[in-house]
């Protein structure tokens, strides 16, 4: 990690080497907490009000009171990125439960740590967007949204890091988590799109899903350009049979599929709607941001 950069941490810009938290935060010792993931391009970050208003309705599923308002929100963001000599930055903005006593009940916790780190990101896969990724569906399951509601983006990952584990042992990019019923759910940081017959379909956000802000611009535009797309719930099964796959996330962007469970998917090669889809998207995260 390189020394130089600044990490926010309740109000107080630190040097990176410098930023450390309680062992007695209760992000730490429970997982108890919320974050987002966010990108700015070109000195304009994409979809910032979006995040925000996730970031703020996660906290409040978790009745986890954030200390300051979301416009001071968005200017701790852009104030990181500025802070930090970035115009094209991945932040992370996490907001713990904070400092308390062991023992998991929140009320030992007077207030919530929102921590801020912006670094320069290189694309997530490398040469990947071209050639495209190899799945797996693994099997730890998407937590399920009657035991956990994954609307809330929480600190709460482990199971994803069983899936992403699992692909890695087998030599995959990228795992395909399935939720309680067996449908496809989504990759463990992404969310997951097929393409059958020119029609995009996706599963929907019920099927335990996070409602993802790169998911959102993509059925956007797929509005915008007139391909059909469907939210409903899919099998292994349609995804072996689709004629192109693809995820899409905040680091991940949009990356092709090409091969699921040692499958191919269509020719083997990123397919023409997903081309399309990733040349819009370049398109929008130029535009549709706020500037810092
Ligand atoms: N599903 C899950 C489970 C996620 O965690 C997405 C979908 C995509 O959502 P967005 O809003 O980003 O389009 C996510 C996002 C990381 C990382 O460090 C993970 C995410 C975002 C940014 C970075 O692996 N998760």
């Amino acid at each position: 990690m390189k020394s130089e950069g600044f990490v926010y941490i309740d109000g107080t810009y630190y040097r990176k080497e410098e930023a450390k938290i309680s062992v007695f935060d209760h992000g730490l010792l429970y997982g108890d907490g919320v974050f987002e993931g966010i990108r700015c391009y070109n000195g304009n970050v994409f979809r910032l009000k979006q995040h925000i208003d996730r970031l703020y309705d996660s906290a409040r599923s978790i009745t986890l009171k954030i200390p300051i308002s979301k416009k001071e929100m968005e200017e701790v963001v852009c104030e990181t990125i500025r802070k930090n000599g970035l115009r094209d930055a991945y932040v992370r903005l996490v907001v713990t439960r904070g400092i308390g006593d062991l023992g998991l009940d929140p009320r030992k916790c007077p207030r919530a740590t929102i921590i801020c780190i912006a670094q320069y990101f290189a694309p997530l896969y490398g040469d990947l967007y071209e050639k495209g990724i190899r799945v797996i569906t693994v099997g730890a399951r998407r937590t399920s949204w009657d035991a956990l509601d994954v609307k809330a983006k929480t600190l709460n990952y482990l199971n994803n890091i069983m899936g992403k584990i699992q692909a890695n042992l087998a030599g995959c990019d990228e795992a395909l988590m399935l939720n309680n019923l067996g449908y496809v759910s989504e990759g463990t940081g992404d969310n997951f799109f097929m393409v059958k017959d020119g029609t995009i379909y996706t599963p929907p956000t019920d099927a335990g899903v996070l409602k993802g802000i790169t998911r959102e611009a993509i059925i956007e535009i797929a509005k915008r350009i007139g391909t059909g797309l469907v939210e409903k719930n899919l099998t292994p099964f349609d995804a072996y049979t689709a004629d192109e796959a693809f995820m899409t996330g905040t680091a991940a962007e949009v990356i092709p599929i090409v091969e699921i469970d040692s499958r191919r998917i269509g020719s083997g090669r990123p397919g023409p709607v997903t081309k399309r889809l990733m040349e819009e998207f370049k398109k929008v995260r130029e535009q549709d941001g706020t500037k810092i």
